[in-house]
């Protein structure tokens, strides 16, 4: 029934906010976090490659680990559940996609412009003066963890950094003010494959309750965010999505 319900509450919305994170991407082969087992971080410690501080200890071993993920994500095709967040658009033209996920599996699904919370794969840019840098051609695609050193920057010489958002820095505040703004005005906010443990950006769907939109999870286990919504789709992004835009 929840299908059902889902599906028909999705009819009917007016203003849509479709807010993604890394489950969105799992079903394209792209690993989580923290799902267990096959998380990044239960194979990569985050403090030793998701922080400022572990970049300016050692850029190469950062920033090859990046390459190592972009050239994932390059070999990687959109799945039916990124079509499907495409073709809601289609249905509701007031649909605004806020990802926490720095692939373009979105854009190549037909998602025009995702806010991107946590930056892109695709957005480096100099670590002195950020001056964005050409996103390299992955000739040099490293190993698993092994180290690359970075490009250096055109303008300046210090080294190009990749254009995610680590822990412990602001996220862009444009990407958070539309994020914000389109989850007070929305009518309904689907979240998808975020475990919603990740601060700000696990606020959005928060605020969406809080001002009287219907939030609907979708998701193969429980999360912290259940508690604010309206329907839990227990099921992956790939299956139950389409189904939502049958
Ligand atoms: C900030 C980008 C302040 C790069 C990421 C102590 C010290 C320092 C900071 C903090 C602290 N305590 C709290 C904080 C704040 C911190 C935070 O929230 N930490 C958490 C862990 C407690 N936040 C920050 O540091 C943020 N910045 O606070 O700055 C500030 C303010 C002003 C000025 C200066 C500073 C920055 C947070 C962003 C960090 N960047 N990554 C990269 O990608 O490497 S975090 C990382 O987590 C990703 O961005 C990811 O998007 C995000 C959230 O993870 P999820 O997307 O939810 O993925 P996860 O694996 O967790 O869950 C997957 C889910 O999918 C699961 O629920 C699973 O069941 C489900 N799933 C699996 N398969 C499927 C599926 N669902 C559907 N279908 C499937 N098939
Ligand atoms: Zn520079």
């Amino acid at each position: 029934m929840d299908l059902a319900d889902a599906a028909t509450l999705l009819a009917r919305a007016r203003r849509l906010v479709v807010f993604t994170g890394a489950g969105m991407s799992a079903e394209s082969g792209i690993a989580t976090f923290r799902d267990a087992g096959t998380g990044l971080w239960a194979r990569f410690d985050p403090r030793t490659l998701a922080t400022p501080e572990a970049f300016r200890a050692d850029p190469a071993l950062v920033w090859g680990w990046y390459e190592w993920r972009r050239a994932a994500v390059r070999r990687a095709e959109p799945n039916p559940g990124h079509l499907a967040v495409a073709a809601m658009a289609a249905r509701v033209p007031d649909t605004v996609v806020v990802t926490q996920n720095v692939d373009d599996l979105h854009e190549r699904a037909g998602s025009a412009a995702p806010v991107h919370l946590h930056g892109s794969l695709f957005a480096p840019r100099c670590s002195a003066c950020a001056e964005p840098a050409p996103v390299p051609d992955g000739a040099a695609e490293p190993g698993e963890g092994r180290r690359l050193a970075p490009p250096r920057c055109g303008r300046c010489a210090a080294p190009v950094r990749p254009g995610v958002v680590w822990f412990g820095e602001a996220l862009p505040e444009r990407a958070l003010e539309a994020a914000v703004e389109a989850a007070y005005r929305c009518d309904m906010l689907l979240t998808v494959g975020t475990s919603g443990l990740v601060y700000p950006a696990a606020e959005i769907p928060q605020v969406a309750a809080r001002r009287g939109g219907t939030v609907i999870q979708v998701n193969p286990e429980e999360t912290p965010l259940d508690a604010v919504c309206e329907l839990n789709l227990r099921g992956p992004a790939a299956v139950v999505l389409p189904a939502l835009v049958r």
